[in-house]
């Protein structure tokens, strides 16, 4: 590549929407130059070059981290910032309670200000990109601007960027534009603003993946929750998991957490060595955009093509495929490092922090080594369990949807939901211990419908209509399932070991997709007895397994009433249906 930015767009074909924008945001900005992004292997190593150059990239050691490399965040710009995130709708209904709102003109105005000259000096990156595979009918294309090297490479990494995306946004001229700037990093300057009636997203004043890489949580879900409405489809916060039992069926799951609660490593799952025959592969580990297909079942794409994992607690133990994933061409941010330059980060079971997450000695007495946030971006390909299936068009055919959250009590290791409508409340019920991955206390209990709390781009109330609309149009639903791994005895210590162990739970529901498996009816769905799980090799005692797999009418009573209570807030628009669901399950829980 040309080592001089580029100031024309690489096609003749362009579309003037693009071109006009793009001029328009250099006027704004006052960039001093412009430069497309083309996509290729040599870009990306000249992006490297150039921010290590700057200082914002570290290589790490080369012999045991080959074309690895360090970034430093801001410290006060380490997670998605919720209270600073809004979708902008003309009428504040339509964003819902749970979405921080603001008028449209008025945040555009906010922005404007924010962005203007605020590029002076610097160049404007314009980075096409496609969420999905290229030839996908299900795909959707944006454009970020930014003036971040660093999010190019992380937008390189993590969606299909470049001239193939450009040329399919000039066949299709409809685009998803969103706009970046670090600014100066100031939390009090910093904004997430989506305007989903525009399809525009304007980001300001960080550089914190969820918060800048547009692609991830801004386009491809709070804008395509709100597209998907419009079009009969849904865009939710779920991983995509392949799994082939010993028989040699593959079925595949899409499961919905909230953030930090363990979706990257369900989606790496390794079967434990007294589960032989079965084989996991990866389709997503994020996010799922979900279309009914022809033959009348729920079909899934991944429209990303990279992770940003999480990094504190990955070891061989733990996700052995995302360890061996991150030990190459990876990019990690705010890890701690090793006296011979090598990543540390707490739950990894070898070497020793001497730099902290902040470039600091390392202290004990100054927290994590590893801010607890720190994450890997790394493509895809890189997992050695890499469904190719990943980058089928049609995408892959949902036989199960998996709800889960943290949480100490109440829910069992897994019921099922009586039907789709079922489990819809079964979904909206969600709730979770907060994590670091959004900034706030960790640890309190909030309810986080279908995990889409912070994604969800419009009222949850019209989001759960659209559910029940779509249980409608599919023939042969998947059947709907919510797990817990996090339930904790007096103690305080885990009852579930999760992780590889998981598999005995997905055995049981892929059984039961196929009729295969006996259950427990109770007033909240159905639950495996003991019996029912493949246990062999499983070191768990019986009284575990009764706490994991009953419930208690009197704790479920409470949290039927919690969630009618929880339903008001959304007035009228919480579907009638869904307040029919909740009034079924008080009466079946007596
Ligand atoms: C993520 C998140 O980064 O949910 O995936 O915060
Ligand atoms: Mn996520």
């Amino acid at each position: 590549m040309a080592t001089a930015a580029a100031t024309m767009p690489p096609l003749p074909t362009l579309s003037k929407q693009v071109t006009e924008w793009v001029a328009s945001v250099r006027e704004l900005t006052q960039a001093d130059e412009v430069y497309w992004v083309e996509g290729s292997d040599d870009e990306y190593r000249h992006f490297i070059g150039q921010l290590q150059q700057s200082g914002e990239l570290q290589k790490l050691n080369e012999a045991h981290y080959p074309n690895c490399f360090l970034a430093r965040s801001h410290p006060s710009d380490v997670a998605r910032v919720e209270h600073l995130t809004f979708v902008c709708t003309s009428k504040q209904e339509d964003a819902g309670p749970n979405n921080h709102w603001m008028a449209p003109a008025e945040a555009r105005a906010k922005m404007r200000g924010l962005f203007s000259g605020c590029m002076k000096g610097r160049t404007l990156y314009v980075v096409p990109y496609c969420m999905g595979p290229i030839d996908s009918p299900y795909a959707r294309c944006g454009v970020e601007i930014t003036d971040s090297a660093y999010v190019v490479i992380n937008m390189m990494l993590m969606t299909r960027a470049g001239r193939a995306a450009l040329e399919r946004i000039s066949r299709e001229d409809s685009f998803v534009k969103g706009l970046h700037s670090t600014g100066e990093l100031d939390p009090n300057r910093r904004f997430i603003m989506h305007f989903p009636e525009d399809l525009a997203i304007e980001s300001f004043g960080s550089g914190y993946g969820g918060n800048a890489l547009l692609g991830k949580k801004c386009h491809a879900l709070r804008i395509a929750s709100y597209q998907a409405r419009n079009e009969g489809w849904l865009a939710e916060h779920m991983l995509i998991v392949g799994l082939t039992s010993p028989q040699g069926d593959t079925h595949y799951v899409a499961a919905a957490f909230p953030s930090a609660c363990g979706k990257t490593n369900l989606a790496m799952l390794i079967p434990p060595d007294s589960m032989p025959g079965w084989t996991v592969t990866t389709v997503g580990d994020d996010i799922a955009w979900l279309h009914p297909g022809p033959d009348g079942r729920l079909y899934a794409i991944n429209p990303e093509a990279g992770y940003f994992g999480v990094v504190p607690g990955t070891n061989r133990k733990t996700n052995r495929n995302a360890f061996e994933m991150i030990q190459r061409d990876t990019l990690f941010t705010n890890v701690a490092l090793t006296a011979d330059n090598q990543p540390w980060w707490e739950g990894l079971d070898t070497g020793t922090p001497v730099i902290d997450w902040q470039g600091q000695p390392y202290a004990p007495g100054n927290g994590p080594a590893a801010q607890p946030n720190s994450r890997f971006t790394v493509s895809a390909k890189r997992n050695p369990r890499y469904a190719p299936e990943a980058d089928s068009p049609r995408g892959v055919p949902i036989s199960a949807i998996i709800f889960g959250g943290r949480r100490r009590g109440v829910a069992p290791l897994v019921y099922e939901a009586r039907d789709w409508n079922h489990g819809v409340l079964v979904g909206a019920s969600v709730a979770s211990e907060t994590t670091a991955a959004a900034i706030g206390q960790a640890g309190v209990l909030r309810r986080d419908p279908m995990a889409m709390k912070p994604f969800a781009g419009y009222n949850y109330g019209d989001y759960w209509s659209h559910w029940f609309a779509m249980g409608q149009k599919l023939k042969h639903p998947p059947k709907i399932y919510h797990v817990n791994w996090f339930r904790r005895d007096s103690d305080g210590k885990f009852l579930w070991p999760g992780f590889g162990d998981n598999l005995r739970v997905l055995d049981w529901v892929l059984k039961r997709c196929s009729g295969r498996a006996e259950a427990n009816e109770t007033a909240i769905g159905n639950l495996p007895r003991p019996s029912d799980l493949n246990l062999a090799g499983l070191d768990i005692s019986e009284s575990a397994l009764d706490e994991l797999l009953s419930i208690k009418a009197d704790e479920w009573r409470a949290e039927a009433a919690d969630m009618a209570k929880y339903l008001d807030e959304f007035g009228a628009r919480t579907p009638a249906q869904l307040r029919a669901q909740v009034a079924a399950l008080q009466q079946r829980l007596g």
